[in-house]
């Protein structure tokens, strides 16, 4: 990258991070991409003249003008012009992050040294998130570091470490793809945060590294009500052949995961910062733009699945993600090799054909945006394949061959709560709003509300409407079907009728027909 600054700049960086080096490191950066704090799509070259070049504060240097905005968009993060500056910074093929943090410009070669030969110099001081970070110089092995976080991290409950490095560039077609296609249905969210989703450090200035967690979320409970409690998966599978039972998603049945993710990466920080001083840092779980599932492939957690889902070897996919941003360059983690082979078991397995490709799902005919994100009322081509399905799906992961080795939670948060591994529908289609609040307290169901609640259970009583059963157990399901044909909600409502109106066209066991 050639470039030109003002007669009174003696270091010749001229944007973040190249600021912080010497000349000849900043030209071995951008070209080389030595560190992960450049990445050079392609070359670009940028005269500044005198005069349009303003040193702001004592740390950084910004520039007037387009070129200027796009080069400093991370800095305006939380500013209202992000997503245009974030668009211009896409559309010049040019990625920089700046960095405030790393030792001043005048850096002496002795330390750089250092750093190229493995040793990381900790930043002098830095803001992260808005927050004035004081820092003490610190040095340490990344290996380590690594062992240290793997130590901690296994005491907090996680069942892997590892660190990914901040540039996704490879996953941006793909999200592209997938906004494009309005597989995204009613989740804004997705596609609210435009790219900033694949690039943690526009999200977070100052990131330099990502820390990833995995953590195991199997309740003991699984399969308990089985003769051998390792056969926990032909049991969930004999659930779903059972029209009466109220399957809830393995995931949601204890306490709600974001929050026991999410404390536990704290202490993960606090630990780190005990050791190293204070560090720039943020934890996420589900809880931004953040691709979490591309994150986890990169720092070697597991490999994607044809489901899309992330998964291991010796643990299967029954597992949550999480990360820790941090501002240090750390090591990345080597990715694993993918092991789905010819395999197409969950494809198939889809009871609504969502996967409609290798590794693209189609989330508005997934059962788990029906029943969770959907707010409305459930596509009528869609309902009878739901089947008994209330709150959530698990049939892709059922079915992966990897998933015998599935391990059991280590932490008891993830214990089935009220019996929901083992409820029926007419059960929990007589709570009330008071007892729905009282029963899921604490867990992730509880985001949907008693009006989606019974929405779901609704369509899965119409399903169960549909199989002949025993006449008093139809007799039974259509009762507590009737007992909301007067309930509040519309929605709730004209569910029930469908169920009720599906009733009328079969016949039961002993084949009368049933209206
Ligand atoms: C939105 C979302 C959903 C949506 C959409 C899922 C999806 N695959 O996108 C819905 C509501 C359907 C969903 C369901 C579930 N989810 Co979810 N979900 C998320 C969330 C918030 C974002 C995922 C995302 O970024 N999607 C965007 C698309 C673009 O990403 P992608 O599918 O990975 O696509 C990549 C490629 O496959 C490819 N691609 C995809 N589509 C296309 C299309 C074309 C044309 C092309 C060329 C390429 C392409 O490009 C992309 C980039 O590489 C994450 C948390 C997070 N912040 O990351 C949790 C997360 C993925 N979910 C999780 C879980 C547990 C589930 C469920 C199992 C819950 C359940 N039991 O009901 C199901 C599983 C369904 C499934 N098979 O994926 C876990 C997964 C853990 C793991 N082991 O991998 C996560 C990571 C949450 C967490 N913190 O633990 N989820
Ligand atoms: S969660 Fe269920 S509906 Fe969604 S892709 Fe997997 S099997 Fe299909
Ligand atoms: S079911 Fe088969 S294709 Fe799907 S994730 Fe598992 S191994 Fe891969």
């Amino acid at each position: 990258m050639n470039h030109q600054v003002g007669d009174r700049q003696t270091a010749c960086g001229f944007v973040w991070p190249l600021a912080q080096f010497q000349t000849w490191a900043g030209k071995q950066l951008a070209k080389a991409s030595i560190l992960p704090l450049a990445r050079v799509g392609k070359p670009v070259e940028i005269k500044m003249p005198n005069g349009l070049l303003t040193k702001v504060g004592a740390e950084f240097i910004r520039f007037h003008h387009g070129i200027g905005r796009a080069l400093d968009a991370p800095s305006y993060a939380h500013g209202p012009q992000q997503v245009s500056n974030q668009g211009g910074f896409a559309s010049t093929q040019l990625s920089l992050q700046i960095h405030r943090g790393l030792a001043p410009c005048r850096m002496q070669n002795r330390r750089l040294r250092k750093c190229f030969a493995g040793l990381f110099i900790r930043p002098v001081q830095c803001f992260y998130n808005r927050h004035f970070i004081p820092k003490a110089i610190v040095s340490i092995q990344p290996q380590q570091l690594l062992a240290y976080l793997q130590t901690w991290g296994r005491q907090l409950g996680f069942s892997q470490i590892g660190v990914a490095p901040v540039d996704l560039t490879g996953a941006e077609p793909g999200l592209l793809a997938w906004l494009d296609k309005g597989f995204h249905g009613e989740m804004a969210y997705m596609a609210s945060h435009g790219l900033r989703r694949a690039r943690p450090a526009a999200l977070l200035p100052g990131t330099l590294s990502v820390i990833t967690v995995r953590m195991d979320y199997l309740p003991q409970q699984a399969g308990l009500q089985a003769s051998n409690t390792q056969d926990w998966l032909e049991h969930e599978l004999s659930r779903l052949q059972d029209p009466q039972a109220a399957v809830v998603s393995v995931y949601a049945r204890g306490r709600d995961y974001h929050k026991v993710m999410r404390q536990r990466l704290q202490q993960l920080a606090d630990l780190l910062q005990q050791h190293l001083g204070p560090i720039g840092h943020r934890v996420f779980c589900d809880s931004a733009p953040v691709m979490e599932a591309e994150l986890a492939v990169r720092s070697g957690l597991g490999w994607r699945g044809k489901h899309t889902l992330v998964l291991q070897r010796d643990s299967g996919s029954f597992f949550f993600l999480g990360e820790l941003f941090v501002d240090m360059p750390l090591e990345s983690t080597p990715e694993v090799s993918d092991h789905c082979g010819s395999c197409s078991s969950c494809m198939d397995a889809c009871p609504t054909q969502a996967i409609v490709a290798p590794y693209q799902l189609d989330a508005r005919r997934c059962i788990s945006y029906l029943t969770i994100e959907h707010a409305g009322p459930v596509p009528l081509e869609l309902r009878p394949l739901i089947g008994n399905r209330i709150y959530g799906c698990d049939d892709c992961q059922l079915v992966c061959p990897w998933n015998k080795f599935a391990k059991r939670s280590a932490l008891p948060d993830f214990d089935e709560r009220h019996g929901l591994g083992t409820a029926q529908l007419v059960q929990l289609f007589a709570w009330t709003a008071q007892d729905f609040d009282r029963y899921t307290q604490g867990s992730a169901i509880r985001r949907i509300g008693h009006e989606r609640w019974l929405r779901n259970i609704a369509v899965a009583l119409g399903n169960a409407c549909r199989v002949a059963l025993p006449a008093h157990q139809a007799s039974e399901i259509r009762q507590a079907l009737a007992s909301r044909l007067t309930d509040e909600s519309p929605l709730v409502r004209e569910h029930v009728q469908w169920a009720l109106s599906v009733n009328s066209q079969i016949t039961d066991l002993d084949g009368m027909h049933l209206t």
